[in-house]
């Protein structure tokens, strides 16, 4: 497969003004007439037409309703000696039955639905098919009336009628130009909750949520989600709804978790569905969130879209971002914030940051690619959405509102780049930092990995002054040897020994300025010297994480546990919990006389973590996140080499001693939380029923411990008599994670409570899938839940809740010394592949650090890759992901 270029990007040698599309829709014979107004582009060099196309067959090309003659080159449609503009007929036919993996046109439950992005459009029929090319859309849907009683596409209705011999038909009509990925089209037996709401500006729009039948009393909380967040858009950063009608339709089916096509978004069940009974507080906190994302697209993403797939950050940074202030401006506390940001960072550090130190490192703005859909990544979308917060942070919420503006301004209705974004946001802030330094900015657009910063701090108790030294480096990644320095800002406190916040004022300022700023670093290593201290001050750096970097300072344990006791920051707050628990991970793994069995942490530190169990003030979701200890994946990051097995014992024995040294801690937290009363998936019940959980899962663990039966029998009454999906399964998972006895019995009452909830079964085989190992027993259990009657590998939720749920989420299982996980791995990548190749390449990711494995896993990961490398006719989705981490 040849690698796709972004230096080799040329405008397109024609336009497509006009899509007129005709379906005759059957599962096993789709017929698909597109009518198209073509003109040459007279700004580039003269060049056939070259039609996508991929997996169609080809009936009928007229040039100007004249049969005309064409050539295939591999998947393109060749056109030669075309007059400057004309009519292009295209007549095909395709399979949706047989479409496995769920890109192009395909059918889920006798439904068919679409996704078109990246590249799915050429899978329905031949297209210039780049989101460059931007047409007007009309869209004629033809089918059995009896069993798809529901045609939608984009944009409005503008006819319907019957047909003969039962068939039907509806006419759409999308009055925005958009590019092929954003197509859409749905047929099927599908209801609809419907609301009608009156903008700010008294327009109208009907809004849709279509779901099956039997599932509508679940699509409350999406619809909530989508009228927040229309108001939201338009309140933050003006941006109307503008469209009459805006759909949603759910899938169970999909890829991944929704897409935005233009007023006709298609979601994964998963982020629809929600009711207490079968959706945790996380799932409700999702659903608000993709809703979101999705519809925040319609503004950054639809109205103005990428010129080409490297610039996708520009769509997916900008609209992570956006999705992650409208779920924060939501929260009626600040605290509630804080936790929202703490959660997204805890995403970027335990997915992101080991993307951007492993094989499949790429910049923000990849370089180049072989399948563009391997490049959907936490990179473009969590770390793109960071560097927009940093330039938020540059010029200020308001400065970034004009740029926004300004964006759209000049951009609406355009393809463009991430070069465009930056600009627009500089130029509405010109006596900014961003503009004074925005071609050394961008170099987070153009450099991977994830920078280090190094700070020093230097006490002159005589001057009373403290230096502060910033020096920033970025280790190499692949293509990419050397880097310059980015421009990093840095927000800072100094906290006093009694925990004041002390007032911050440089060398030079004729007066403190607050006790929070934000530093901007630029050089390879700077100085910031502040005045005016009376003594030595704890520095809390990098406040709220405002920059994707990795800190490091030499903390003592006392400056640590003064932040953790007073930072007024809740973000380092947290981190300093975070810090204190890592080095006590890190030192039991490096410590080659350290026994199974022997005490991790200090007495110190579970007195801490005491203390903000059981503190007044602090509410209960943020000391869930503080009592919560770093991942296993998290720590394995800061290890040259990981044994695996060791660290995931080291990390048991801390759990357990947190578990077991606050037992009585834990009995009172979990008797304060228990009852959050009527349900609602608010952050501060949500935050309870979090903080409940956690204390019941470590009394399960000190009662194996102690063989005390109370709380496991307790446990599993509340597992009983729950009032709601997060009770139940918080209940379950704690004695799963136990491993008590009780767990089967629980396990099997939840199957059979919910054996007709998809959503809630994918559940059931994750808890499973990701079990603590007790002697290799989890990957004989996997081998079970796979010959499951409910177990499905083409369905992708369920494949990611047994497969995923084992391979990726469970390291402790998953590392076998004896290779049986990773050949079961390679096994399951080859199965996938034949059936779903976007599905096999995410797989395929769970090896990207197998090179820092120790021995045996680090050859026995190799081989198992290599395995699958060899295999021949694998996709290049796949093809792509094993050759780089095999590089
Ligand atoms: N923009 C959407 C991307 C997407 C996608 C990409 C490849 C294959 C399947 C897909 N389904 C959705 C999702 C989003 O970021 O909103
Ligand atoms: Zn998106």
């Amino acid at each position: 497969p040849v690698a796709i270029r972004r230096e080799d990007y040329t405008a397109p040698a024609w336009w497509i003004d006009t899509v007129d599309l005709t379906f005759d829709l059957e599962p096993a014979k789709t017929r698909v007439l597109n009518k198209m107004q073509v003109r040459r582009n007279p700004e580039v060099p003269a060049e056939p037409l070259r039609l996508h196309g991929d997996e169609l067959n080809l009936a009928r090309v007229l040039v100007n309703g004249q049969g005309a003659s064409f050539r295939m080159e591999g998947s393109e449609l060749v056109l030669d000696g075309l007059p400057d503009a004309f009519a292009l007929e295209i007549f095909t036919t395709c399979c949706p039955a047989k479409n496995t993996k769920l890109m192009g046109l395909f059918v889920s439950q006798d439904t068919f639905f679409t996704q078109c992005e990246a590249e799915g459009f050429r899978r329905i029929t031949y297209f210039l098919d780049r989101p460059d090319v931007m047409a007007s859309y009309s869209v004629l849907l033809r089918a059995d009336k009896a069993q798809y009683p529901v045609l939608l596409s984009n944009g409005n209705l503008v006819e319907e009628g019957d047909l003969p011999e039962g068939r039907h038909f509806t006419r759409w009509v999308d009055p925005f130009k958009k590019p092929s990925y954003l197509f859409a089209l749905v047929a099927g037996k599908l209801v609809s909750r419907s609301q009608r709401i009156k903008a700010r500006n008294g327009r109208e729009h009907l809004l849709q949520v279509y779901v099956r039948a039997g599932d509508l009393d679940k699509t409350e909380h999406a619809m909530r989600s989508l009228v927040n967040s229309i108001v939201w858009d338009e309140l933050r950063f003006g941006l109307p709804l503008d469209l009459d009608r805006f759909m949603i339709v759910a899938t169970s089916d999909f890829n991944m978790g929704a897409m935005e096509n233009k007023g006709l978004n298609i979601f994964n069940t998963k982020y629809v569905l929600a009711s207490q009974a079968t959706a945790t507080d996380a799932d409700f906190a999702n659903i608000e969130s993709v809703v979101g994302h999705e519809y925040f697209h319609n503004w950054t993403g639809d109205r103005v879209t990428c010129r080409d797939w490297f610039q996708l950050s520009l769509k997916e940074g900008l609209t992570v971002f956006r999705d992650q202030e409208f779920s924060m401006d939501l929260c009626a506390e600040p605290s509630a914030r804080a936790v929202k940001r703490i959660e997204d960072v805890r995403v970027l550090r335990s997915a992101q940051f080991p993307e951007d130190a492993g094989p499949m490192a790429h910049p923000v703005r990849p370089d180049s690619y072989i399948e563009i859909s391997n490049f959907y990544t936490v990179t473009i979308y969590e770390k793109g959405a960071e560097v927009v917060r940093m330039m938020q942070t540059l010029v200020g919420r308001a400065g970034f509102t004009r740029g926004m503006q300004l964006y759209f301004d000049r951009h609406d209705g355009q393809a463009v780049t991430c070069d465009d974004f930056a600009q627009a946001i500089a130029d509405a802030n010109p006596d900014s930092e961003l503009a004074r330094l925005l071609p050394q900015f961008k170099r987070w657009y153009s450099q991977a990995g994830t920078p280090r910063l190094a700070a020093t701090g230097q006490w002159d108790a005589q001057a009373g002054r403290y230096t502060l030294q910033l020096t920033q480096s970025c280790p190499p990644t692949p293509g990419q040897e050397h880097k310059q320095p980015f421009v990093i800002p840095v927000n800072i406190g100094l906290v006093a020994a009694d925990g004041r916040a002390l007032a911050l004022q440089l060398e030079g300022e004729p007066a403190p300025q607050g006790e929070s700023r934000t530093l901007v670093l630029s050089q390879a290593s700077e100085q910031f010297v502040f005045t005016g201290l009376s003594a030595e001050p704890v520095p809390s750096i990098l406040r709220g994480f405002s920059a994707p970097v990795i800190l490091e300072f030499d903390f003592s344990d006392a400056q640590l546990l003064t932040l953790l006791a007073h930072d007024g920051d809740p973000f380092n707050r947290w981190e300093a919990a975070q810090r204190l628990g890592l080095r006590a991970a890190l030192a039991a793994i490096r410590d080659p006389q350290h026994a199974a069995g022997t005490p991790v942490l200090s007495a110190q530190f579970l007195d801490a973590m005491r203390e903000v169990l059981r503190h007044p003030q602090l509410d209960a979701a943020f000391k869930e996140l503080v009592l919560t200890l770093p991942t296993e994946g998290y720590i394995a990051e800061q290890l040259d080499v990981v044994d695996p097995q060791r660290v995931h014992a080291v990390r048991e024995a801390m759990r357990l001693q947190l578990a077991t040294a606050l037992a009585a801690d834990w009995q009172w937290a979990f008797e304060e939380n228990s009852d959050t009363g009527a349900y609602s998936p608010d952050p501060a019940s949500a935050g309870r029923r979090a903080l409940a959980g956690l204390a019941l899962t470590q009394l399960c663990l000190a009662a194996r411990e102690s063989g005390d039966p109370v709380w496991p029998g307790k446990t599993l009454q509340r597992f009983k008599n729950a009032g709601n999906m997060t009770d139940r399964v918080n209940a379950l998972s704690a004695l799963v994670v136990a491993g008590h006895p009780l767990a089967q019995q629980a396990l099997a009452r939840f199957h059979a409570l919910f054996k007709d909830e998809a959503l809630v079964i994918d559940k059931w085989f994750a808890l499973q899938a990701g079990a603590p190992d007790r002697g290799g027993d989890v990957l004989p259990l996997v081998r079970q839940l796979m010959k499951h009657p409910d177990f499905s590998i083409k369905n992708p939720n369920r494949a990611r809740s047994v497969i995923f749920s084992y391979c990726s989420a469970n390291p402790g299982a998953f590392h076998r010394p004896d290779a049986a996980g990773y050949v079961w791995w390679s096994e399951r990548v080859i199965e996938l592949d034949a059936i779903n190749p976007q599905v096999a390449a995410r797989l395929a990711r769970a090896m990207d650090r197998w090179s820092k494995l120790a021995e045996p896993y680090r050859t026995a990961a190799r081989e198992a890759i290599a395995r699958v490398a060899a295999k021949p006719e694998l996709s290049k989705d796949t093809l792509e992901v094993v050759t780089r981490a095999l590089a």
